[in-house]
């Protein structure tokens, strides 16, 4: 096997961003794009030689063919071993468990999450540490920073490797495992859950519907909820990875699973919906004609965890995301746990599971996990709220509703307003930044501003601090309004203003999210000044 070593040039913005480097499928095409950013991640982690690595994606459009490049980088730089998905598939959270059970080196996501696919959709390149986790801001720095000085990479001339047929294939001295993407994790899935009472609930007519958003859980939920559960054949639907998820965004939100919207407020809805997005480590909750907010389902998860078997001697400690409600924090108060309040992403919560401090945390934005693996894990949170739906006899609405009972509610959502230009938004949150110095004590919508700050991190395990991870104001009695900008876009700046509100009073379960949260939608553009920097006044996705 001959190994060429190419010249190339930095491309500029190979920064990774919230959760790895995201850019559009025809950037990712272009020319020693690809193989610049994996030399850069070799060079950033001190080399492959020798190591055992992961690698599996959302089957996303170029995936098969940016697999065959990073084995034949691997294969150039001497690595060991490729632990691959078959056809190149691995949803997330079963990549972690790969990473992590097979002792690995860490390993490479192909994926743009939630975002479309396609020629001219969009690609991503995540790596993920030994931990199973994605890579923490250290080794994103070091991997960036090899992006800026790179001069060659290395490639081996070799065949394509056969991804679709299971088994040990040689690439030069580099043996290519392919396994199935499914098995294990759905072994991993029967250990942590009592698969016997949710199997029980589905035979005494129990109905699911699973929305795969033709992304890759669908072999997954296929597995776990009709093979091993025995929901009946079509509970999964949109159940076939295609390289363009159907045209759709593989999103699982009120907007983008339309189609799960509509079985579930239909009136024959079945007892549970759920939707994951297209790497499948997000999840959607509903019940009939209810959609659970994900920084709800949270709330709910982390109250009743106990119920299964994995969770029964309870929780070390939770965690969130600081835009994500504080309906967790109430929870944890009464359980007495602790509560660590992160940046976005999940790698910040790698830590804090590594060290034993939390054992469940979870994310506004879909996305609920556990210490089972180092990601967030879209049909892990699926399989939790069955199994504690069928240990309480309860229903989805019901829980929920007694969960607002007995902890208040905590009114909630998102607002995003995507495609602005990158000066305005900046010109947006510099007025903004200097404007919250000596905002406290002045009121807005008729509500009082208490405090305001620019969220810095610091973490507990290892010190390290993360600067400027949104702005945050407070008001008077629970309000809360937050402000950032996301770092998973292709396509100019995606302003994401986080509402949130505060009630025990009794007929908080029948409002309506939006309606409740009117006067922290009206502070919060009348603060930022939204019309004023970006001409908008509605926002593109109410999540
Ligand atoms: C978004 C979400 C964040 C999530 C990230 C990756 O990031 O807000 O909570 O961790 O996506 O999720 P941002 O920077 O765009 O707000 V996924 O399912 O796209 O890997
Ligand atoms: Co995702």
């Amino acid at each position: 096997m001959e190994i060429l070593t190419i010249e190339t040039q930095p491309i500029d913005g190979q920064k990774p961003g919230t959760s790895g480097l995201r850019k559009k499928t025809r950037t990712f095409m272009a020319p020693h794009y690809l193989e610049n950013f994996i030399q850069a991640i070799w060079d950033g982690i001190g080399g492959v030689a020798g190591k055992t690595l992961v690698l599996g994606g959302d089957g996303r459009y170029f995936s098969p063919q940016a697999a065959q490049v990073i084995l034949r980088m691997a294969a150039a730089s001497g690595a060991k071993r490729v632990i691959v998905g078959q056809g190149a598939l691995l949803s997330t959270p079963a990549a972690s468990n790969l990473i992590r059970t097979r002792k690995t080196d860490g390993g490479i996501i192909l994926s743009a999450s939630h975002n479309p696919g396609g020629i001219d959709e969009d690609f991503g390149v995540k790596f993920n540490t030994p931990n199973g986790g994605p890579a923490a801001e250290d080794v994103t720095g070091r991997i960036f920073a090899a992006t800026k000085t790179i001069t060659a990479y290395k490639i081996a001339e070799a065949q394509d490797a056969d991804l679709s047929s299971l088994g040990e294939h040689a690439m030069g001295d580099m043996v290519v495992e392919v396994v199935d993407p499914v098995a294990d994790y759905a072994d991993l899935m029967e250990q942590l859950f009592d698969f016997d009472a949710i199997r029980g609930m589905i035979a005494g007519g129990f109905r699911i519907c699973f929305d795969a958003m033709h992304a890759v859980t669908g072999p997954y939920a296929k597995e776990v909820l009709e093979n091993r559960l025995g929901a009946k054949a079509g509970s999964v639907k949109n159940a076939i990875p295609k390289p363009d998820f159907g045209g759709g965004h593989p999103d699982p939100n009120p907007i983008w699973a339309k189609e799960l919207m509509e079985i579930m407020h239909a009136d024959d809805a079945p007892d549970f919906g759920a939707a994951s997005d297209g790497d499948g480590d997000r999840n959607m909750i509903m019940g009939p004609g209810t959609y659970v907010s994900p920084s709800d389902s949270l709330a709910v998860l982390a109250a009743n965890a106990h119920r299964a078997p994995a969770y029964a001697n309870g929780l070390a400690g939770v965690a969130r995301s600081m835009p994500t409600s504080r309906a967790l924090d109430a929870v944890a108060e009464k359980k007495k746990l602790d509560c660590y309040e992160t940046p976005t992403g999940w790698k910040f919560f790698g830590n804090l599971l590594d060290a034993g401090k939390i054992t469940l945390c979870g994310e506004e934005s879909a996305g609920t996990g556990s210490n089972h693996v180092r990601e967030k894990d879209g049909l892990w949170a699926v399989l939790l709220w069955l199994n504690i739906l069928a240990s309480t006899g309860k229903g989805v609405v019901e829980l929920l509703h007694d969960h607002w009972a007995e902890y208040g509610r905590n009114f909630y959502s998102r607002h995003d307003f995507e495609g602005i230009e990158n000066d305005k938004a900046d010109a947006m949150f510099d007025a903004l930044t200097l404007k919250i110095e000596d905002i406290a004590g002045e009121s807005f919508a008729g509500r009082k501003v208490i405090a305001a700050d620019d969220f810095t991190y610091h973490d507990p395990v290892d010190g390290s601090v993360a600067e400027h991870q949104g702005i945050r104001i407070m008001f008077e009695n629970g309000g809360r309004v937050v402000y950032r900008l996301s770092g998973t876009g292709t396509v100019g700046a995606t302003l994401r203003v986080y509402l949130e509100d505060v009630s025990d009073a009794a007929d908080a379960k029948d409002r309506d999210a939006q309606d409740a949260l009117s006067d922290m939608i009206a502070a919060a553009h009348e603060i930022a000044r939204i019309e004023h920097h970006t001409g908008r006044t509605e926002p593109d996705v109410r999540a």
